[in-house]
């Protein structure tokens, strides 16, 4: 079985505001933007066995597309039947149901502790659920589309999947001997003859093609969806969808048949319908979904997924995200390496912020990403440290900025207006600090397009790219060589700070789905308020557009550390930061 999170995002106009009770009609298809709602989930995860930074980076990927939308409520969960867990908790001389409340609590904890925003963790073995999937069954029998046979084909049980000869090859087992494994997987495979219900998924070959032809941005990124296609140029057989019990007893029974238990697969799939409220209250939701997933289970959420819901009369998913893989030094994470690298441990070593920023600005969902600490070090201390945390202890030391508010912004200093390569005309603006200007008026947008194209590493790059360019102004105009004495040079130093401090808020705003607390600490420390921290606020330096700010004048926050999880962390960007700050 699995664990899963659901993310059931009613729109709300704050980024990180209050939930508001919906006053909307049921979602409109193909509709977006925040006046509509959204059921974004990740997959139910297996319990055979504890976390690691992929199954978290499925699950920040969603949070983060969810906080970026400013709704609050995703949802995941554990999958918590099949041959696998049942295998599992023999192997540990455990009960399922034990192994299933521990590995389940596991997944859990550790989404909290990542602040991942889910609204619903699903137990595949919660009774909600095993109603859901006995009606999802009668209503596929219902309709026809279940019939027996004798099935015979091999099975891979780490996969929970049945697999064709092409689909597989033959590898030395660790002692040497020849065995069967999975071509994709590289796991064993099994020969299986048994009696089993089939579901008609041929029938759906078509539907599909049509499906997907006529929603050509359901699947992204776009490599993903032409693999859908190109698998739907092959043979679509009809799919196995129960497994004998006397071979599998650990899951939910074929209603009316008590020979047969339902496929993992399919029991785990209707999770996402069982959070919306199905059998009785899913048409609120359903098909507003967008699952996020890893690309080894494409297959079963953008082919057999999308023909079970055609088959009971409902819509395929809204959109489907599709992530790679992450390896450790350049392999394959798996128990037998002893590689797998433990999210708990990485939140120890480089805080949670510091781990959630560097999952999502280094994975590239097209294609698989490498994992090694020096890496992690590198790029935290580098962006996170150095460039933010640099910037924002630099122009709030007491040293530069003694009474501690927001500066004033000075008209004469930096002149709006196109002739602005005038330097009489411009005050004491640069050409360079013009462009600033102009990138960061830009970025909300461009921030806003690379998530809605699940491209959150480009839209964090985009961040990046501006705070360096900030650091650059910052030094361009070395204002702790100006002096507060004097009228002239108080004008421009203040102006300097208050254009840093304003770039500084908007990014701290636009990195609030990706680095929740130490965006909140930064935009404190800057005396912005909780209801000054939405989408709505991101007008960037409105002084130098001729309108208040109110800002200016404010009194700034207390310190409370940039870095997140100060008291127990050692790492060494959180001693940059202080550092910084000291010099
Ligand atoms: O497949 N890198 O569960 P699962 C990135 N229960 N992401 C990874 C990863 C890696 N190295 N390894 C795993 C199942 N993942 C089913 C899902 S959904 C109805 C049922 C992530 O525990 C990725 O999202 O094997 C992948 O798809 C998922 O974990 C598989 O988790």
């Amino acid at each position: 079985m699995a664990a899963g999170l659901t993310m059931l995002s009613l729109p709300a106009r704050c980024l990180l505001g209050p939930l508001r009770q919906p006053l909307l009609a049921p979602p409109r298809r193909g509709s977006s933007g925040p006046g509509r709602r959204w059921l974004l989930s990740t997959p139910i995860f297996y319990v055979n066995g504890p976390p690691h930074i992929g199954h978290l980076y499925s699950a920040l990927l969603a949070d983060a597309l969810h906080r970026h939308r400013g709704l609050l409520g995703p949802g995941s969960g554990t999958d918590e039947h099949g041959l696998k867990i049942q295998q599992a908790a023999a192997a540990a001389g455990t009960a399922p149901s034990e192994l299933c409340s521990h590995v389940s609590g596991l997944f859990r904890d550790l989404f909290f502790r990542a602040a991942v925003s889910f609204t619903d963790f699903i137990r595949t073995t919660e009774p909600r659920h095993r109603r859901a999937v006995q009606c999802f069954w009668a209503a596929l029998q219902g309709r026809g589309l279940l019939y027996k046979d004798f099935y015979e084909g091999w099975y891979c049980t780490p996969d929970e999947c049945f697999l064709t000869q092409a689909q597989i090859t033959e590898r030395p087992d660790a002692q040497g001997r020849p065995c069967k494994v999975s071509l994709e997987s590289g796991h064993q495979v099994h020969w299986t003859k048994e009696e089993n219900y089939m579901f008609k998924l041929s029938e759906f070959q078509e539907p599909l093609r049509k499906w997907l032809q006529g929603n050509r941005h359901v699947i992204s990124p776009e490599p993903f969806y032409q693999v859908v296609l190109r698998w739907l140029e092959e043979d679509l057989p009809d799919l196995s969808v129960s497994r004998e019990r006397n071979r599998l007893q650990w899951g939910i029974p074929v209603p009316g048949d008590s020979t047969q238990t339902i496929y993992v697969w399919v029991d785990a799939l209707v999770n996402y319908l069982t959070v919306a409220g199905y059998p009785d209250a899913h048409h609120a939701w359903w098909p507003a979904a967008h699952h996020v997933v890893g690309k080894d289970i494409l297959k079963f959420h953008a082919i057999y997924w999308p023909a079970l819901l055609m088959a009971v009369g409902l819509d395929p998913p809204e959109q489907i995200y599709v992530h790679s893989h992450w390896t450790v030094r350049g392999q394959k994470m798996s128990k037998s390496l002893g590689n797998v690298v433990d999210p708990v441990a990485c939140f120890k070593q480089y805080t949670v912020d510091g781990f959630r920023y560097f999952l999502l600005r280094q994975g590239v969902p097209e294609r698989d990403c490498d994992y090694y600490e020096e890496k992690v070090i590198k790029l935290v201390n580098s962006e996170l440290a150095d460039a933010l945390g640099g910037l924002l202890n630099r122009c709030i030391a007491p040293s530069i900025n003694p009474s501690g508010i927001y500066p004033h912004f000075s008209e004469s200093c930096f002149r709006k207006g196109s002739d602005h390569i005038d330097v009489e005309a411009s005050g004491r603006a640069l050409a360079e600090d013009y462009e600033l200007v102009a990138s960061v008026d830009r970025l909300p947008l461009q921030v806003t397009d690379y998530f809605e194209h699940f491209q959150i590493y480009k839209a964090l790059e985009s961040v990046v790219a501006c705070v360096r360019q900030t650091n650059g102004f910052f030094q361009r105009h070395t204002p702790w060589k100006l002096c507060r004495d004097n009228p002239a040079e108080k004008c421009w130093l203040d102006t300097v700070l208050h254009v840093t401090l304003e770039c500084l808020r908007i990014y701290g705003i636009l990195l609030q789905p990706v680095i929740p607390a130490t965006a909140d600490k930064l935009l404190s420390r800057l005396s912005i308020k909780p209801e000054e921290r939405a989408f709505t606020d991101l007008t960037f330096l409105p002084r130098y557009h001729g309108k208040p700010c109110p800002f200016e004048g404010r009194k700034l926050g207390p310190d409370m550390g940039f870095a997140p999880g100060l008291a127990s962390c050692t790492m060494q960007w959180f001693k940059k930061v202080h550092k910084l700050e000291f010099e």
